[in-house]
């Protein structure tokens, strides 16, 4: 039984009724108590004496149910959701066609273990994302739990197929906290700081970030392929890995021609190009894989969060030759494309299809856009507006300047999830406040979560 918060009467706790998320949710913003409220303080409570304090939460209220585009916290409070759980919930928070699939298969087996026996759903997925990945050849794919994993196992197959050791990385970059990742990573606090030493022969190269550095995207390709040339030696190098929109390093979008002159370069010299696709991944961008926005066939992509709803399921599928090059038994882990994950993902990309969710990804871009470039020229604050699909961000900066305001990212956020809009933010400096919708969420919820940010930017 859960316990009163003391001078809390009963009624003020009653909390949701739900006893159900997905798409049946009222789809609006409702706050029916302060937030946090009542039930999500006394979780804070019990959660500060049980869970680590290094594993922190940008919202400060507890979730009851989800779906649409709103999450519903335990106090009865209904948000619009801005994040996705960080773009995982690309099709909507339970999906009828996630919960039908992962039911069923939970009702008939949970777990095997494919590396003992084998099930079909591990193979339709495999075949399925050799399809939708960009590239005409034969692909083959292995699955992992989590997004840092699969850039981890990307690399081993790189190495493998290669002979080589070096990976070259970009700056602002972000993919994941394991050992090998964190090298990976750029930005030290909090991913890194403390947590060395880091995994050797990663080299950072510089990226194209049109905002700051104004430069044509061949030039910058041409600066990149400098210092890997002139600091690494192609000879030595078994992969380049690249977010084509970068996530957690501020939605930057390369200017146009970047990626495919460093895709030339690494083909050119044997080097294997992979495109972390974690976040841009599975429709997020209005495409199935942001890649092919740019006419970029990577040899290998990575793959994980929008794949599977929310259920742990990572990917690396790529060229057929390349992923087979490490020994039988070289790649693999006890719940690597677990059955749970692997039907989930066969009906996330179902969903997709049948809902027409690349097209609904583009049309949010155009609300997006038109909301934020709206407010660019009312407020100097916003520096820059970014991003593909239903994953688009504003830099903010001191007006008239490109100094980043990092305190204003923060304020926006917090104010927003007082008055109902769940917004999160990114950037090496922690100045650019991001925007990934499900795509499942309704363009009446958007403008509404939209008309609240508004408001707290013209608040100051
Ligand atoms: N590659 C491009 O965006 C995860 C991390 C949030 P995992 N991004 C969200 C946090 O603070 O931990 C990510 C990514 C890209 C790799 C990863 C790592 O994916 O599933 O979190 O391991």
């Amino acid at each position: 039984m859960t316990m009163l918060t003391p001078g809390i009467s009963p009624q003020e706790t009653a909390g949701p009724t739900t006893t159900q998320g997905g798409p049946s949710l009222p789809q609006e913003i409702r706050l029916v108590t302060e937030v946090p409220g009542p039930r999500s303080k006394e979780l804070a409570a019990r959660r500060s004496s049980a869970v680590s304090a290094a594993v922190g939460s940008s919202m400060p209220f507890f979730a009851h149910a989800a779906g649409g585009g709103v999450v519903v916290d335990v106090d009865g409070n209904s948000f619009a959701d801005l994040g996705s759980g960080i773009a995982v919930t690309t099709v909507g928070n339970s999906a009828p066609a996630v919960v039908e699939a992962v039911t069923e298969q939970a009702a008939r087996f949970t777990h095997t273990c494919f590396m003992i026996t084998p099930y079909d759903s591990y193979v339709e997925l495999a075949e399925r994302l050799a399809e939708l990945t960009p590239g005409d050849f034969a692909k083959k794919s292995a699955f992992f739990t989590s997004g840092a994993e699969a850039v981890e196992n990307a690399v081993k197959i790189a190495r493998a197929h290669t002979g080589r050791q070096a990976v070259v990385v970009f700056d602002h970059a972000y993919h994941g906290r394991t050992n090998l990742t964190m090298a990976m990573t750029a930005k030290n606090m909090p991913y890194k700081n403390g947590f060395g030493p880091f995994a050797p022969e990663v080299y950072r190269a510089p990226l194209s970030y049109p905002f700051r550095d104004g430069l044509d995207g061949p030039t910058a390709a041409a600066r990149a392929i400098a210092v890997m040339e002139k600091q690494v030696g192609a000879a030595n190098l078994a992969a380049i890995v690249v977010e084509p929109v970068q996530g957690e390093g501020g939605f930057i979008v390369p200017a146009p021609g970047f990626l495919p002159a460093i895709a030339a370069w690494a083909r050119e010299n044997g080097v294997v190009f992979v495109a972390d696709e974690v976040q841009t991944g599975v429709a997020r961008t209005g495409a199935w894989f942001a890649s092919a926005l740019e006419g970029v066939e990577p040899d290998l992509v990575t793959i994980a969060k929008g794949v599977a709803g929310g259920l742990p399921l990572s990917a690396v599928t790529g060229r057929a030759e390349i992923v087979d090059a490490p020994v039988t038994g070289g790649l693999g882990g006890t719940y690597g494309g677990n059955p749970l994950a692997t039907a989930a993902a066969l009906a996330v990309l179902r969903t997709v299809e049948d809902e027409g969710l690349l097209e609904r990804a583009r049309r949010i871009e155009e609300l997006l856009f038109r909301r934020l470039r709206a407010l660019a020229e009312r407020d100097p604050r916003v520096g820059d507006v970014r991003g593909r699909g239903a994953m688009v961000a504003v830099e903010l900066v001191k007006p008239g300047t490109t100094e980043p305001d990092a305190a204003l990212a923060k304020k926006v956020a917090t104010e927003a999830a007082q008055r109902g809009v769940i917004v999160l933010t990114c950037g090496t400096d922690g100045n650019v406040l991001r925007f990934l919708p499900p795509l499942s969420i309704g363009d009446a919820l958007l403008e509404q979560a939209f008309d609240v940010l508004d408001g707290v930017f013209a608040a100051g």
